[in-house]
């Protein structure tokens, strides 16, 4: 599958968040690819994360769609394309444009976006066409419009370098975008950068935080709405760039400040900093974004930052980071349902003329279409019947998730295009396309601080996956528009996007990158990263910092805000539960879930829970609670811990039904949404927590993938084979029945048992090789996983069914530094014998934290609870 026989490394850029790091991918002899940063490109300058580290691991054919399916059979491409085409067509003449629908996803690139937005609103005509930015970035989307007058970020990402002082709030940056942690982490101990962390759990990223704000959820509005207030009476506010100063900051002052939760000390020492810091930037994301509010929260924001001219300057401004790769990109090109391309406006007639008019187009949309919780509605009562899914995974990503289900499976007509075979979502589909994925595909994304890259091909399509944009323009022509979907290469679509960014810019529009409309395939081949816009009359690189923004008055508009908290919790769902993102894991781990040193971390689901409500509810640690809403439920592992606020325990979002038994929350989350953006409000759905009654619990490892049947069951990929956690409500008849089954395995097992503790430990052995063990107990099974995990690359000796390493070899328990395969225990270890003081002494001493750095912020704590520990050790003699 190589293309390019020589071991030149080819310039690309990471599919995952939207840092947007340049990576150097190199074809080893073995087919793999070796992976390191880019040390050009100026989003990480050769930095990676975990994740983007670990992307060799992620490219083999295991688990890929190869082939187009129809109602499970495998088909050839024509019959499949014509079936799409003929499906929608069909549909279209019978019951009208608006009865088909797009819903697509800020990972395709810019190229794929383009044509299918070409397709839905200028060929079929409709707006119809959403993305899972409804679910990520639409807040920060409308707040945009309504202070700018334009959907655009002002700063760049040395902002948070330049700063004297850098707010990160709802957003959990040591994790979700760690290289950009670590360029702030870097900047602070360069000099002494201050940094607040408004979030109400405490993450990894409140490690370098100066000042932590344990906000009530949802009370942001309220804060920046007394932050604004007090840098009105502190004589930093001006109303010479804004309307509507007067209005807001009477809204402002009338804001109780009782609806936050913090004490009058932390209030006062966040509006210091603040006010005394010129340069500064507020970085935000989810925690804002995912809210029933969630606009307000940005206008909030930006009301500070505009009221005090502290936007578009080096080092200050209001700064939303985009989750996906591609999430700003789709933006840019019209993706979502009341957005046309390059920040055209589909209400404004002009814009739609001047559309319609570039491309062609038989007729164009005058309304916006239908957001994505609004479109699952309609496919739910039969108003849409034909539906295309591209690259993305709705059946567990959307909130009310057994609905979506539910609603697909009622669809008449259901396409997905996805890389991989089975997903939540891939199970519903009528028709299943290939798709390339990274590694296979050609095109650009835009990152949060506005920068296209390449994504660039380093390897052929596994099995007869195609390209998306090939396969949009393919079923387009189909439907009849040849001329329009002609393109053979990528970059003729980027040149035609590029041209009409010249014709929005003339309308005014900032996004214009005309510059490249004449681009050729050698030019883009070798195009650098660059920051929009290139061309026109708006100079960048930043936005606003002379005071004129976007709006038909060239004023920011302020925005009056009346803040609202979250639905009360009730007696009946007394928790607020709170989700999100891990570490080492991408959304549903289609790709990620692949790599055994991105399981490492994290291998299981789990809910946050503090100790005060875990000892109420009669959870211990370690057990497992089911947590129920009236739409559905799900069973997690408990971790006991303060990082949770009391009331408000958190679940990451990763699992679903292809790796847990009921491990995906949005079987749990409500539908509510913003009502000016459509986001629904992820971050807090009232939940009741019940113990889940295990009569048994187990943990199982194997060289062949494990099919469990239990009440509970989680899944992970590890080198040389897989895990799963496990448990049930009832007690089997026979273990080695049960062993056997789990494994699909004949033979018979190795066992110890020890009834009166209710333990049984199987190991089948063949060939002198260990093919599998499974470990049950009464009680939480405290086997140590790594070594489980280390004897299937290893030999197998006597100390296996002991579930621990042989005398003298130390338990290296649950992994902390991926790259290097270091556990907890022995980082501990070495920092207390050893006396290391800081990171970079750990470094040093193991190389655990030297590599990609996503686990710094977790050494860091360990350096911090080792000292503490010492502290209080009372010293003898
Ligand atoms: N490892 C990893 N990184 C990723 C992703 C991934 O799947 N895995 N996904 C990417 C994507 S698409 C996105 S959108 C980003 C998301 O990046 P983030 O937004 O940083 O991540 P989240 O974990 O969703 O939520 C951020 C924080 O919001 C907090 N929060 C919840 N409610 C409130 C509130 O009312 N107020 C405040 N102030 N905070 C609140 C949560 O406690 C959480 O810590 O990450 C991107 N990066
Ligand atoms: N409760 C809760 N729910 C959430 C969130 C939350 O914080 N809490 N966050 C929300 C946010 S911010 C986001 S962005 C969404 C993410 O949710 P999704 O977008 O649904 O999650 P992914 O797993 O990234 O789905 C991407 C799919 O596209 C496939 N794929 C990968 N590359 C390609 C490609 O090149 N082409 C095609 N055709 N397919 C490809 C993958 O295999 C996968 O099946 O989840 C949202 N849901
Ligand atoms: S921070 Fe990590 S996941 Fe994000 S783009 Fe960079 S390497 Fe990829
Ligand atoms: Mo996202």
């Amino acid at each position: 599958m190589t293309m390019h026989a020589a071991a030149r490394p080819v310039r690309t850029t990471c599919p995952y968040c939207g840092v947007g790091c340049g990576v150097l991918a190199t074809h080893q002899p073995d087919g793999g690819l070796a992976i390191q940063g880019d040390p050009d490109h100026p989003a990480n300058f050769g930095r990676l994360c975990v994740k983007g580290m670990a992307l060799g691991e992620t490219i083999g054919p295991a688990g890929r769609l190869m082939t187009p399916q129809i109602g499970g059979r495998r088909a050839e491409w024509d019959e499949a394309l014509d079936l799409v085409a003929h499906r929608f067509g069909k549909t279209i003449r019978e019951h009208g444009p608006d009865a088909v629908a797009f819903y697509v996803s800020g990972q395709l690139l810019t190229e794929d976006y383009y044509v299918a937005n070409k397709l839905m609103k200028g060929f079929i005509g409709s707006a119809n066409i959403d993305t899972n930015s409804r679910l990520c970035m639409a807040s920060s989307v409308a707040g945009h419009r309504r202070a700018f007058g334009s959907d655009t970020v002002p700063g760049l990402y040395e902002d948070l370098e330049q700063a004297d002082c850098v707010v990160l709030v709802g957003s959990n940056l040591a994790w979700c975008h760690p290289v950009l942690f670590q360029r702030l982490a870097a900047a602070r101990e360069a000099h002494g950068t201050k940094v607040i962390v408004i979030d109400p759990r405490r993450t990894a990223t409140c490690q370098i935080a100066d000042l932590h704000l344990r906000v009530r959820p949802g009370s942001d509005t309220a804060l920046f709405n007394l932050l604004l207030a007090e840098a009105a009476r502190r004589g930093l506010t001006d109303g010479g760039c804004v309307d509507g100063l007067d209005d807001a900051l009477a809204s402002a002052r009338a804001t109780d400040a009782a609806m936050i939760g913090l004490s009058a000390d932390d209030l006062r020492r966040f509006f210091d900093l603040w006010c005394d810091n010129d340069k500064i930037v507020t970085v935000y994301s989810q925690g804002i974004n995912q809210s029933d509010s969630g606009t307000d929260k940005v206008n909030a924001i930006l009301n500070c930052h505009m009221a005090t001219g502290r936007i578009g300057r080096p080092g200050m401004g209001p700064f939303s980071v985009t989750g996906q790769p591609n999430a700003m990109g789709g933006r840019e090109v019209g993706g979502m349902a009341n957005m046309l391309a390059c920040h055209l406006e589909i209400e404004n007639p002009d814009h739609r003329q001047a559309v319609q008019g570039f491309w062609n187009a038989p007729m164009m949309p005058k309304a916006p279409g239908l957001k994505a919780v609004d479109m699952f509605r309609a496919i739910e009562d039969g108003r849409i019947k034909a539906l295309w899914i591209i690259g993305t995974n709705p059946a567990m990503s959307m909130p009310d998730a057994d609905r979506i289900v539910r609603a697909l499976a009622g669809c008449d007509f259901v396409v997905v295009s996805d890389i991989v075979a089975r997903t939540d979502t891939t199970r519903l589909a009528d028709v299943l396309l290939p798709a390339t994925g990274w590694g296979e595909k050609d095109g650009t994304v835009t990152n949060s601080e506005r920068r296209i890259s390449r994504q660039r091909p380093t390897l052929a399509p596994v099995g007869q996956a195609r390209d998306d944009w090939r396969i949009l323009a393919d079923v387009a022509r189909r439907m009849g528009w040849h001329d329009a979907f002609g393109w053979s290469y990528p970059s003729q679509i980027f040149a035609e996007y590029a041209a009409l960014s010249g014709l929005a810019g003339r309308l005014g529009s900032d996004f214009d990158i005309s510059d490249r409309a004449a681009i050729g395939r050698p030019d883009y081949d070798a195009m650098t990263p660059f920051v929009w816009p290139s061309a026109g009359p708006r100079q960048g690189p930043r936005f606003f910092g002379d005071g004129t923004y976007h709006t038909p008055t060239g004023r920011g508009r302020m925005v009056a805000l009346a803040p609202r908290l979250p639905q009360p919790v009730t007696p009946a769902l007394p928790f607020r539960l709170n989700t999100g993102r891990v570490r080492d894991q991408w959304h549903s781990m289609t790709r990620t879930g692949t790599a055994p040193r991105l399981s490492r971390h994290m291998a299981e689901p789990y809910l946050e829970i503090h100790p005060g409500d875990a000892e109420c509810l009669g959870l211990a640690p370690a057990s497992l609670a089911r947590v129920s809403t009236p739409r559905g439920e799900v069973v997690l592992r408990v971790l006991v811990t303060d990082r949770a606020a009391p009331g408000h325990p958190f679940a990451p979002i990763h699992w679903s039904d292809q790796n847990a038994a009921s491990g995906r929350v949005n079987g749990l989350t409500e539908a509510i949404v913003d009502t000016l953006s459509g986001q629904p409000a992820l971050k807090s759905t009232n939940v009741s927590i019940t113990p889940f009654a295990a009569r048994w619990y187990g943990f199982a490892v194997s060289r062949q993938s494990i099919r469990p049947t239990a009440d509970y069951w989680a899944t992970a990929t590890l080198t040389g084979g897989h895990q799963a956690e496990l448990a049930g409500l009832t007690l089997p008849d026979d273990w080695v029945a049960a062993g056997q089954r789990l494994f699909g395995i004949a033979t018979t097992p190795m066992i110890v048992r020890d009834d009166r503790r209710g333990i049984v430990r199987l190991g089948f052995v063949a060939d002198d090789r260990l093919m599998a063990v499974l470990f049950v107990s009464e009680e939480p099974v405290a086997v140590s996983r790594s070594h489980l995990a280390q004897c299937l690359v290893q030999d197998v000796d006597a100390s296996l069914l002991a579930g621990r390493p042989a005398m003298g070899r130390q338990d290296d328990g649950a992994t902390v530094c991926a790259c290097a395969g270091i556990g907890i225990n022995r980082l501990i270890t070495a920092i207390t014998t050893q006396n290391l003081l800081s990171v970079d002494d750990v470094g040093k001493a193991l190389g655990a934290g030297a590599n990609c750095g996503s686990c710094r912020p977790e050494i860091k704590a360990l350096i911090v609870q080792a000292g503490a520990r010492a502290a209080l050790t009372p010293v003898s003699g």
